[in-house]
């Protein structure tokens, strides 16, 4: 069993000062810290192996190929994907839903045909599907929460008809911390002929994740949450659909031959990943999973769960709090709004105390809307923080309060 305690050591930055004050960092949830091992994998692939991938023989490329496709392994395992084929590396989960909304829409949706996602999504599982709609003539229908931060499945079900091409939905909401009921919203989609896309920006860094037993279609995450670099994500495809599915960009890798009359494409995944792609991005992702198992992703669920449960509890306390997101399965996100104060004044507020927390809608506008409001402050964990600094962060919030009432 990992010593969570001493796992922040291996966090650099979090070691050092804001405003004078030790930096507690609490907005995991929009970006992670990054370990030593992380940053030291992307030093050392610069320093000492930088070549290009694929594309020839010396010793510095076959290397960096290595890497580039163990690291592809190593997503497939820890997805428990079926295939290593089935992982295409993409710029993050923003790029992963382009992707799919672009390639499955050309190759799937027509006129008439209806993509369902939900009321808590993040704009980037939002916009993406607005776009091809408008493209193919589509339409997006909208599955509807409760005041907990729970999809409404009635109305789920409701809404799946023959129509109905692709449902995509996030498996944690980052507005509100829910933790969707996935495997049987999948299993409702595919009775209907529909596929499904989970967004997993909010789940990979803090649940195992099986996509055979979700039978998810697709599946999509980013690095850079995953304590690994920025600018890079992946793409989970099922083999069958990313076959059926026409390439999203062209360039050098997705071919087989070239000739101005006609061109083949290459297999799967190098037909998804066209261009020099993010060679020190994909070590760094390699150096960021092997972390997450050498801790174990569910002594990671279950320190996060309890600290969670620590900071829920004392919140409930405060008079001025108000909860948004108060799902019964929940991930370690507070979302919050305080009586008669702006949440960026309260983000300041703890700023100057060294505590870092995000303010505002949170990509998530329509989340806004359902509650009425349009900012919120929002906490959320990870492996490196503590109950000693939940702690802090709550008395810092109480005084915060009472010198902005
Ligand atoms: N989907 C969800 C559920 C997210 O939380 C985010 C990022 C994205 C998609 C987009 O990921 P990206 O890596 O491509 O940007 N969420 C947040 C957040 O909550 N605060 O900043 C980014």
């Amino acid at each position: 069993m990992a010593d969570f305690s001493k796992l922040r050591e291996d966090f650099p930055l979090l070691k050092s000062k804001m405003h004078g004050k030790p930096l507690v960092y609490l907005d995991s949830a929009a970006t992670a810290q990054k370990p030593n091992c992380v940053i030291d994998a992307i030093t050392d692939f610069y320093q000492n192996h930088y070549g290009t991938v694929h594309r020839t023989i010396y010793e510095l490329s076959s290397f960096a190929t290595h890497k580039y496709e163990e690291t592809r392994v190593k997503v497939a395992k820890f997805l428990n994907a079926k295939k290593n084929e089935e992982i295409i590396f993409t710029r993050g989960t923003t790029e992963s839903i382009n992707m799919v909304a672009y390639s499955f829409g050309k190759a799937f949706i027509n006129p008439g045909d209806e993509i369902l996602i939900s009321e808590m999504e993040h704009h980037s599982n939002i916009v993406p599907w607005q776009i091809l709609c408008e493209d193919r003539g589509a339409i997006l229908k909208v599955i509807p929460m409760n005041d907990l931060g729970e999809l409404k499945l009635d109305e789920y079900a409701k809404l799946l008809n023959a129509k109905t091409k692709l449902v995509a939905i996030t498996h944690v909401s980052n507005a509100l911390g829910t933790v969707n009921p996935i495997k049987e919203m999948v299993k409702m989609a595919h009775q209907m002929g529909a596929k499904f896309l989970v967004d997993g920006a909010q789940s990979a860094p803090h649940m195992k994740i099986d996509v055979q037993d979700l039978d998810a279609d697709f599946y999509v995450f980013s690095g850079h949450k995953l304590y690994g670099p920025t600018g890079i994500g992946i793409l989970y495809g099922k083999e069958d659909l990313l076959n059926a599915m026409p390439p999203y960009q062209g360039g050098g890798d997705m071919i087989e031959k070239v000739t101005f009359e006609k061109t083949t494409y290459n297999t799967l995944p190098l037909k998804f990943e066209a261009g020099t792609p993010l060679i020190a991005e994909v070590m760094g992702l390699n150096a960021a999973i092997d972390y997450i198992n050498s801790i174990g992703i569910e002594a990671i669920y279950a320190y996060e769960h309890d600290l969670l449960v620590h900071a829920t509890s004392q919140m409930e306390q405060i008079p001025e709090i108000q909860m948004i997101g108060k799902a019964a399965n929940k991930g370690a996100i507070l979302t919050f709004i305080t009586d008669g104060i702006h949440s960026l004044d309260i983000a300041t507020l703890l700023d100057l105390q060294g505590i870092a927390i995000r303010s505002g809608h949170l990509c998530t506008q329509p989340v806004m809307r359902h509650f009425g409001i349009t900012s919120t402050a929002r906490a959320s964990f990870a492996l490196y923080n503590s109950k000693d600094e939940i702690d802090f962060f709550i008395s810092a919030l109480k005084n915060s309060i009472q010198q902005l009432k």
